[in-house]
């Protein structure tokens, strides 16, 4: 790996936020593309993480320190990496599900519809059906995105899909959804309409969705 790429992997895994925002910003004025920086460091060193905690070295506080390590890499990323060919419009209202509370991925999708040229609304974490209702009521949303990444929060994404049927939205927004443990056959199986693997997928799908 890169130096520079190896020198943010490991600030991240160690959960440096000030070494991480410092190597991020050197990184980006050497000239290192965003994305990757991204790809092949950044979300390298959060999957790293979760390989150390499903092997008893890391626990929660160390997850922590690395999550917040990376969000605040990502926020000198961001705006780096939302510059994008796209030039669809619309409202997007996105949030993670019910009971979890994973932001990275949902974040980055966020900055990435933002980057196509979406207006993003978001609800952040823990995001009930009935906020995801009364948000798609009030912006007029064109597009609910909802993202998971626990196998146990995954099966609330069906709950806001009934409720989007229930209170008579379902035809007026298109769904999509993402996360760890999501699949496409999974999206089919809940009546979603798409799914996107990463975040750079998002807006594509999303425009093709629209477009149909
Ligand atoms: Co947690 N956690 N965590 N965690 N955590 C995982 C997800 C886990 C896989 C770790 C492990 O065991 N290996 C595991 C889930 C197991 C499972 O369900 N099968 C787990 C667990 C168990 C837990 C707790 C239950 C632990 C506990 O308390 N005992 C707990 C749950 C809390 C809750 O949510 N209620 C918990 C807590 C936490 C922290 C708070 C400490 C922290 C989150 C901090 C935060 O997000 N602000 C945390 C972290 C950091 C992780 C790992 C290590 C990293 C997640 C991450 O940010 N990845 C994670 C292990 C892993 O994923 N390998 C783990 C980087 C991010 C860029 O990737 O979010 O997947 P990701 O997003 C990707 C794609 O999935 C996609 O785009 C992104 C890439 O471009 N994507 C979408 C995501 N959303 C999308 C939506 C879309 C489209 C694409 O459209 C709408």
């Amino acid at each position: 790996m890169d130096q520079s790429l190896q020198e943010i992997y490991d600030a991240i895994l160690v959960g440096d936020e000030t070494l991480t925002k410092e190597k991020v910003k050197a990184a980006l004025e050497s000239g290192m593309d965003a994305s990757q920086m991204m790809n092949l460091s950044m979300i390298p060193a959060m999957t790293e993480v979760g390989v150390r905690y499903e092997q008893g070295d890391y626990y929660i506080p160390e997850m922590l320190i690395s999550a917040i390590a990376m969000q605040q890499g990502l926020e000198i990323l961001g705006p780096h990496l939302t510059e994008s060919e796209y030039s669809s419009m619309g409202t997007v209202v996105i949030g993670t599900a019910k009971g979890d509370l994973h932001d990275i991925g949902k974040n980055l999708v966020a900055m990435m519809m933002e980057g196509a040229g979406f207006t993003v609304l978001d609800l952040g974490t823990d995001v009930s059906a009935e906020k995801f209702i009364e948000a798609v009521r009030s912006s007029g949303a064109e597009v609910v995105a909802i993202s998971a990444l626990l196998t146990t929060t995954m099966e609330y994404m069906k709950v806001v899909i009934d409720k989007l049927v229930e209170t008579g939205l379902r035809d007026q927004v298109k769904v999509i959804i993402g996360g760890a443990p999501i699949t496409e056959s999974y999206a089919q199986e809940i009546g979603a309409d798409g799914y996107a693997a990463d975040a750079s997928r998002a807006p594509k799908l999303v425009n093709a969705l629209l477009e149909a």
